[in-house]
């Protein structure tokens, strides 16, 4: 490799030079210096220094088979020296999209038997902003295309998925959003439950918030409901189990489409292959990327359900819109060998059966006394740990934010990457955590959370 050609050093400064990164202080980041990530095994990152990190995160939420997967390097190699690229625009296709689509209609829930591709999660929330309001257009209700999406959910970050998402600094840099968006109430206890509301009363009440939009805008006003199954970025806020039916429920009674935007929760992160299906919906639209090809290519996949396919199909028309990597050759060929692993090595059905419980119960063990923390919480192998100054008033330290990013800061020294998002630590490791790597990961969390305690409460 042509980097190895080059010292840290030389490679933090060329760098800086040159690379602005996504969502960073540049400023900051110049003064601190790039980490740079040079290889990775299994569930291991290496950095330029040979440091050895267990990756908490799965890379951002994607690298579920974890890495060195070489089935998958040969499956890109293979594709690019027999097709590396043609379109499937003009009524042309390439084979691997084709097969692709199938076994993705074989895994989606009930209902949903077609796809459309891009290369990123934002793209495919485009197209699903677009598609919701052709497909009423095409009902010849155009008037019905308001969406409403939620408070501090994350779709993305062009201008349609930073509208739908609902996190104000973003809002703020957009000058001028997508117009018919409105966010309601998100499904978090932790901070929203009213003293003494169980958690089967606060997720009713969270998805009244969606009925109450709906009957604000009018039904015939309203095209569409979207949501992350459960928040990612925005936290890991893990709704109850009452709110997803319920949300579905309303949507049906109003004639709203249910869109779920899976681009974390899709491929087994939840422990069954989508989170509708943890949740028990239906939704009439998913979007799917990251683990679809577990990282190691840009693929989105939008899974389009059959009332929406059969309008688009039947009333015909042009829809005007598609991208040039739309089915791309070689990402596909890569997305079918991924989730080829996945099924040989029953990781999803791990999840749901080891992993995922074995992971719930090491964080309320070892990690759920701690003082610093204030929760605990986790479905399959998604969860969080919320960073407090004092665990019964759920009082955080300030300023906000700042007591997270100094427990990941001693968790990466200790090994171990995790995110910080607010006061939230975040983890979505790889799908192929064992018990082993699961107690691993919390022994080197405790010992984090310890350092930063020490820090913490010297201010
Ligand atoms: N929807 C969801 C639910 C996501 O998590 C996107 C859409 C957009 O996907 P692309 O591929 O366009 O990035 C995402 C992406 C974080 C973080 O800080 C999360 C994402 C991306 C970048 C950072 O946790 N999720």
């Amino acid at each position: 490799m042509t980097y190895q050609n080059y010292s840290l050093k030389q490679l933090q400064q060329i760098d800086a030079a040159h690379h602005l990164h996504p969502f960073t202080d540049h400023r900051e980041l110049r003064e601190a210096g790039s980490r740079i990530i040079t290889h990775a095994n299994g569930p291991f990152i290496y950095d330029a220094d040979g440091t050895e990190i267990l990756d908490g995160m799965a890379g951002l939420w994607c690298v579920n088979v974890g890495y060195g997967r070489d089935e998958l390097a040969d499956a890109a190699y293979a594709q690019m020296k027999e097709l590396p690229y043609y379109n499937s625009f003009f009524k042309c296709s390439t084979p691997t999209p084709v097969l692709l689509s199938r076994k993705l209609a074989e895994l989606a829930p009930k209902g949903v038997n077609q796809v459309f591709y891009g290369s990123s999660g934002s793209e495919a929330n485009d197209t699903a902003l677009r598609l919701v309001r052709h497909y009423w257009a095409l009902e010849g209700k155009p008037q019905k295309n308001r969406i409403i999406a939620r408070k501090m959910g994350y779709h993305g970050s062009t201008i349609a998925g930073t509208s739908l998402g609902g996190m104000e600094p973003m809002h703020k840099q957009l000058g001028g959003a997508v117009p018919n968006i409105v966010h309601v109430m998100m499904p978090y206890a932790y901070e929203l439950a009213l003293p003494g509301e169980s958690d089967h009363d606060f997720g009713l009440r969270a998805a009244k918030a969606v009925e109450d939009a709906i009957l604000e805008a009018g039904a015939d006003k309203v095209a569409a409901f979207i949501g992350e199954p459960v928040m990612g970025a925005g936290g890991v806020k893990i709704p109850p189990m009452s709110y997803w039916p319920e949300v579905q429920r309303i949507c049906r009674k109003y004639d709203v489409l249910l869109m779920l935007d899976e681009v974390i929760t899709g491929y087994g992160r939840t422990g069954e292959w989508f989170a509708a299906q943890t949740f028990g919906i239906e939704p009439d639209i998913i979007t799917t990327a990251k683990a679809l090809t577990s990282g190691y290519q840009p693929l989105s996949a939008l899974l389009v359900g059959d009332r929406i396919a059969a309008t688009l199909v039947e009333k015909g028309g042009e829809f005007y819109h598609g991208y040039t990597y739309s089915g791309h050759p070689v990402a596909c060929a890569v997305a079918l060998k991924n989730l080829e692993i996945m099924e040989r090595e029953g990781l999803v059905d791990r999840v749901r059966n080891d992993t995922g419980p074995y992971f719930a119960k090491a964080l309320q063990d070892h990690i759920a006394g701690h003082d610093l923390v204030g929760e605990v919480r986790s479905i399959g192998l998604m969860g969080a740990i919320e960073i407090v100054r004092d665990k019964a008033s759920k009082e955080r330290f300030l300023p906000s934010g700042s007591a997270a990013v100094t427990v990941r800061d001693h968790a990466i020294a200790q090994g171990m990457m995790l995110r910080a998002t607010g006061d939230t630590m975040i983890l979505s490791p790889p799908l192929i955590w064992t018990r082993e790597t699961i107690d691993m990961a919390c022994e080197r969390i405790a010992k984090a959370l310890d350092l930063a305690q020490a820090d913490l409460r010297k201010q």
